[in-house]
């Protein structure tokens, strides 16, 4: 007897029905009596790039509902006009903070339901948007963004921008809600996308661009990946890497962090359609019953990378090349002052978990708001939470420090901070994630003051070390390629994980599944007194931890 076809996710269902994306958000968005999306909408907003939230601080006093907005912002690359834009947005609808996420865009917190509609009509009148930042569809682009580091990276940047485009959504709804302002309805919803069919795809979908040496992006971390291969200074051609991600649950074995295989190498003028045929594959092979088993480095593990291979050559109508050489050494930002190809500056400024805003001390949000108006300063994100200046004229520097001085920003290389905290992320959890199990970016600061401490006491000095934080097990500041990684399992509780390396292509392993905030001291103190006695050479924490503590492992 076969077995019973495994019942489709309620989302399958919703999608089916509302192809369009328009539910009752058009309506509801018009309707000053409520607060909130119902459940389906909620869903539905996603596409349209916000999320339905609650301040967890408040829920004993009842639920404060809340949105948060995300960017679609390929390659983190914001214009003047449209940084502007989001700065004063946030100061009149959100909670006067802007924030950088890993994937080299801006969030929006804090915005309630009667500013939502102008906060999304000021973005969109602005020529930026946040359709599909969100959702069961490909997701914000990433491309390298610091321009010092190759002359291809304006190329990249513009195939990056090519794949976001070519890989979004048709639905007019997001145009007719959100610019136009309709409390549209539909009586009957027939809309097909062509790339995506009437159901997307069964899980969001991930694309980075990366120029090695340098993996900025963590390239291997996405369901899609573009590495640029060079000949002579010009682009050649990419490697297709496929099959990464991080999302997994505790205590479920069938979730995972997964590296992504390199499948093979084409030329430039394939881009959009390997992409497609990559993009196809997750929408025809995800798994549709099971949203926490959906992703596409699942149907990659399961049906092996030959098979996979196949499945884009045929889809892409060109066969896929033996992939070319290419090494990685590093991975993150660099800080401060440095020049560019073209003999112009730009500067990079580490911002703590991405949070842009003014403190009594350093009031970075104000800086930024009055360089980009008086100097018209390109900003890019990066995806260590971080922000570049670009295309600065030599003769503009000393102002521009003069401004970031009076404002209390440190513009050195070292930024006025620890090497750890330089290589630090976190995700927002509390109070506004819906998922986290535990504090991240507010604990942060206390966690990096320790790990500082115990550093110094075991002689380690300004050590760098990779050190990433997450509220739960989803992975967002990516703690699974960290070389020191916390991920929330309860209030006060974390997982840890070590052994992720400096190149970004190596996963940690689990060292301890749940250590109180209280046992860190005693827990990392003892893990740092080992690695000063034992380490060879400059070797990095986290490769010291792969050759001592998992021996077995292959430590490459
Ligand atoms: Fe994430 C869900 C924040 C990058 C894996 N992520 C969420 C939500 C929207 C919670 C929710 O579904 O209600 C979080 C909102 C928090 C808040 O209050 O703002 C959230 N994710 C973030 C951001 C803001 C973290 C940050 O510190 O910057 C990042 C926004 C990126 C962007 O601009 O698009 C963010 N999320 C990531 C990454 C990192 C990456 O993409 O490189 C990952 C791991 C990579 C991956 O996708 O495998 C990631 N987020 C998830 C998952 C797990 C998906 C899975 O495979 O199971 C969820 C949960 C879900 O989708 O149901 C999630």
């Amino acid at each position: 007897m076969s077995e019973p076809l495994a019942k489709l996710t309620k989302n399958e269902v919703i999608k089916a029905e509302n192809p369009s994306l328009v539910g009752n958000i058009g309506v509801t968005l018009h309707d000053p009596e409520v607060d909130m999306f119902d459940a389906d909408d909620q869903q539905f907003l996603k596409f349209h790039g916000i999320y339905q939230q609650d301040d967890r601080d408040l829920r004993k006093q009842g639920k404060k509902y809340m949105f948060m907005i995300r960017g679609r912002i390929p390659g983190g690359v914001v214009s003047p006009d449209v940084y502007l834009t989001y700065d004063r947005l946030s100061e009149e609808y959100g909670n006067k903070t802007l924030r950088v996420t890993t994937r080299q865009s801006f969030q929006f917190h804090g915005v309630v339901k009667s500013g939502l509609g102008s906060l999304m009509k000021g973005i969109n009148d602005a020529l930026s948007d946040t359709l599909a930042a969100c959702g069961d569809v490909n997701r914000n682009v990433l491309a390298p963004p610091t321009p010092s580091t190759s002359h291809l990276t304006h190329q990249v940047y513009q195939d990056a921008k090519s794949v976001s485009e070519a890989l979004l959504p048709t639905t007019k709804a997001y145009h007719q809600i959100w610019v136009e302002g309709q409390p549209l309805k539909l009586e009957q919803d027939d809309h097909e996308d062509p790339l995506y069919g009437k159901t997307y795809l069964p899980r969001k979908f991930k694309v980075a661009f990366v120029i090695p040496p340098l993996n900025d992006v963590d390239v291997l971390a996405n369901c899609m990946g573009f590495v640029a291969i060079e000949k002579n200074g010009k682009l050649i051609g990419y490697n297709l890497t496929a099959g990464g991600g991080m999302g997994m649950n505790h205590n479920n074995e069938n979730t995972y962090p997964r590296v992504a295989d390199v499948v093979g190498f084409f030329k430039p003028e394939n881009l959009i359609e390997v992409s497609k045929a990559v993009l196809t594959v997750h929408r025809d092979f995800g798994d549709r019953t099971d949203r926490k088993h959906a992703r596409l480095k699942y149907v990659i593990a399961e049906q092996g990378v030959e098979w996979f291979r196949q499945q884009v050559n045929e889809r892409a109508g060109s066969t896929l090349e033996n992939p070319r050489p290419f090494e990685f050494t590093k991975q993150g930002d660099v800080h401060g002052w440095h020049e560019q190809y073209d003999g112009n500056l730009f500067l990079g400024l580490h911002v703590l978990s991405g949070r842009v805003k003014d403190t009594d001390q350093v009031r970075l949000k104000s800086a930024l708001r009055k360089i980009v108006t008086e100097y018209r300063i390109e900003v890019r994100l990066t995806a260590a939470q971080n922000i570049v200046l670009t295309n600065i004229t030599p003769d503009q520097r000393a102002a521009i420090d003069g401004v970031f001085a009076e404002h209390g920003v440190d513009t050195s290389q070292k930024q006025g901070v620890s090497e750890v905290q330089l290589g630090s992320m976190a995700c927002p959890a509390l109070p506004t994630c819906g998922l986290s199990l535990a504090e991240s970016e507010r604990y942060l600061p206390d966690l990096l003051g320790a790990v500082e401490n115990l550093l110094d006491e075991n002689g380690l000095g300004d050590e760098r070390i990779i050190l990433r934080m997450t509220g739960c097990p989803n992975g967002c500041a990516r703690p699974y390629m960290a070389e020191l990684g916390f991920v929330g399992r309860s209030p006060k509780k974390y997982a840890v994980y070590l052994g992720g390396n400096e190149e970004g292509t190596r996963l940690a392993w689990l060292y301890d599944q749940n250590v109180k905030v209280e046992e860190f001291p005693e827990k990392l103190g003892g893990l740092f007194s080992r690695f000063k006695s034992e380490r060879e050479g400059d070797e990095r924490f986290g490769d010291y931890c792969t050759r001592v503590l998992w021996p077995e492992q292959n430590a490459t």
